[in-house]
């Protein structure tokens, strides 16, 4: 078929199935979604192989044994509650990173450090133990990566957590207050005023449902408001909020650090989700981040509950005049999905979800507006073309050319953004659709390599397919999700691979691998309960409070034996002092439901009652060395 036939058939199709997304069917999307056995998918997919296939041996994807990868991929693990760290192409799952719910590998949710950085409750327990990631990004420095920090959301518990990407450890979460539901997270790329800071220090994140504030509990939801919230990157503190009209969903900010935007798909603020849906168009809600911070200097806040983080006003009511305005409502088709800023850093992208359709927001004019310059803020839109059936998210090639996920069609569609405005501008010949591929089946999130920095190369697009149904061996009810990648290097799409993975990743972003600098040995001195000589060992008792001190060296714990008395209130610090890279040693206490690692030269303490008398084996979980089954030591409480 020619290219030009292709997307004439491709547009007469859009159309008719656009009018059966306008009908009642929109009503049980679940429904439409379980049902979609689409034949046209599995020829397609067949296509797809063969020119895989037709690499031969040099697909990528298939990396020699021994070969690394180009890039590193940080995934969002969902429900799981962790980060996961891919390498890409060859889509190899290297690290898990446990962040906002305990991983029993290596003793996150044990180790007093551990918990620390999770939140307990006054009796020492964690505060939460689920979680549910869904957008993870990376701090930025001129436009780019910087290797410093990622950033992760826990929707269930409204928690952001920092990820350091040098031991690729999670160091910090905040819980945010008076929010709900947190979605959308996004760093800022460069400080809006100050031109010396030309790297991040904010995080926003999108609060997506609505509560009374305070939350009283009350069932008037006129009372409920959803509010956008800043979060220093270093202090990890939140400094302020903004109360808005609407909900948040998704999250994106500007190049040049003056705006950050989030889609709205509830701008009726209906709590129920046919109310949800009752309007035809919802809106893209820009902060204008200057004039936000300018208000909470001069006073020009209130406070919430116990919080005292200031909250500025951003609602219609109190932004009408654009020159004063903190917020500006685009308006964009029902319920959209999804923001994303284009790589030469002059658009947001909002996708349609429930409108077939894309809308390309034009930052220049956004500002224009906040300047007194543009008459209508709806006069930012300079696109607002069909793409296909519930558009959600948008990556980008570095080329101009734009591919956003179709969750109903269950397709990529590979979009030019300069032929889209010049349509939208009257130019009916311009095509903007520039390739189409199908995968298997229903996919969410999309990112292509560097797609969300200045350095997007155009070379690999991974997809997150939230239904695999029959593209791996069957094992019961619970299918694996099925990540796709794809090469987007040419003008066509080229599936690459598919790879099964555990429930259930979102987002991910993939960056080049030297962008990261990751230690693979601690500093001892980065632990201030560091036992830095084996000679330091020993326990030492202050009445029932009693300090055990130990250190590693494989294949041999410091003391061959402790003692203690039942009833002690035990803290055990150990040090590891093995200096070599990928020596790490476990410790075990059992009966006492303790395991956890210590890396080269980390310390890691726990601390427990020692209420069973007996004689327990510590002993050494990690394999460390040939004799890693003689690596123990007793406890001997006695009664
Ligand atoms: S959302 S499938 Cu939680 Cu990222 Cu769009
Ligand atoms: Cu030390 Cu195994
Ligand atoms: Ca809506």
């Amino acid at each position: 078929m020619s290219e030009d036939k292709k997307i004439k058939s491709d547009s007469a199709a859009l159309t008719s199935r656009r009018s059966f997304l306008n009908t009642a069917a929109i009503a049980s999307l679940g429904g439409l979604v379980a049902c979609s056995e689409k034949p046209s998918s599995m020829a397609a997919s067949a296509a797809g192989s063969a020119s895989a296939h037709a690499q031969g041996n040099s697909n990528p994807a298939h990396l020699k044994p021994g070969e690394l990868d180009e890039y590193y991929g940080l995934w969002s693990g969902g429900h799981t509650g962790d980060m996961r760290v891919l390498g890409i192409p060859s889509g190899r799952e290297i690290l898990r990173i446990p962040c906002f719910v305990p991983d029993a590998l290596v003793g996150w949710g044990i180790t007093n450090e551990s918990k620390k950085v999770m939140g307990t409750k006054p009796d020492g327990s964690l505060k939460y133990t689920v979680a549910d990631t869904h957008h993870t990004h990376a701090s930025y420095k001129d436009g780019n990566y910087d290797g410093r920090y990622a950033f992760i959301n826990d929707k269930i518990n409204s928690r952001i957590a920092r990820i350091r990407l040098d031991y690729f450890i999670c160091d910090k979460i905040t819980e945010l207050p008076n929010v709900q539901g947190f979605h959308g997270i996004f760093p800022d790329k460069r400080d809006p005023v100050d031109p010396k800071i030309n790297y991040t220090t904010r995080v926003f994140c999108g609060g997506e449902f609505s509560v009374p504030l305070p939350n009283a509990g009350t069932e008037d939801s006129s009372q409920y408001r959803s509010l956008f919230s800043c979060v220093d990157a270093e202090t990890m503190e939140v400094r302020w909020q903004v109360l808005i009209d609407g909900n948040c969903d998704l999250v994106a900010t500007s190049y040049d650090g003056k705006l950050a935007a989030t889609n709205q798909y509830n701008t009726e603020m209906g709590v129920h989700y046919e109310d949800m849906m009752s309007a035809e168009r919802d809106a893209c809600l820009f902060f204008n981040v200057a004039r936000i911070e300018e208000a909470v200097k001069a006073g020009k806040f209130k406070t919430i509950g116990d919080s005292k983080v200031p909250v500025v006003d951003g609602t219609h009511a109190a932004n009408k005049d654009p020159k004063t305005a903190l917020t500006a409502y685009v308006s964009v088709p029902k319920n959209p999905h999804g923001v994303n800023a284009s790589p030469d850093g002059k658009y947001f992208i909002c996708a349609g979800k429930l409108s077939p359709t894309a809308t390309v927001i034009d930052l220049s004019r956004v500002l224009d507006w906040f300047d007194g310059k543009l008459e209508k803020i709806d006069g930012a839109i300079v696109a607002e073309v069909e793409l296909g059936l519930g558009p959600l998210h948008t990556a980008f090639d570095g080329r101009g050319n734009a591919f956003t996920t179709l969750f109903l069609d269950s397709q990529i569609v590979k979009w030019n953004v300069a032929a889209a405005i010049k349509f939208h501008s009257g130019d009916k010949t311009a095509k903007y659709v520039v390739d189409r591929l199908d995968v298997q089946y229903q996919p969410g999130h999309l990112n292509a390599s560097q797609s969300e920095t200045k350095a997007a190369d155009g070379k690999y697009l991974a997809v997150g397919c939230k239904f695999s149904k029959d593209r791996f061996l069957p094992v019961g009810p619970l299918h694996p999700e099925n990540e796709q990648l794809i090469d987007i290097s040419g003008e066509k799409m080229v599936l690459m691979a598919d790879h099964p993975v555990r429930g259930e990743p979102h987002d991910f972003i993939i960056f080049k691998r030297d962008l990261v600098r990751p230690k693979q040995v601690y500093d001892l001195n980065e632990f201030p309960l560091a036992v830095k000589d084996a000679k330091d060992s020993g326990v030492v008792r202050n009445g029932k409070k009693v300090t055990v001190r130990l250190t590693s060296l494989a294949p041999a714990f410091s003391m061959r034996e402790f003692k203690l008395k039942k009833g002690d209130e035990v803290t055990l610090i150990l040090t590891n002092l093995d200096k070599i890279e990928d020596l790490t040693h476990g410790f075990a206490i059992p009966k006492y439901n303790i395991n956890f690692i210590v890396n080269p030269q980390e310390t890691a303490s726990v601390s427990f009652i020692a209420d069973k008398p007996g004689v327990f084996w510590c002993y050494c979980t990690h394999f460390c060395h040939a004799l890693h089954l003689e690596m123990r030591t007793r406890m001997i409480v006695e009664a």
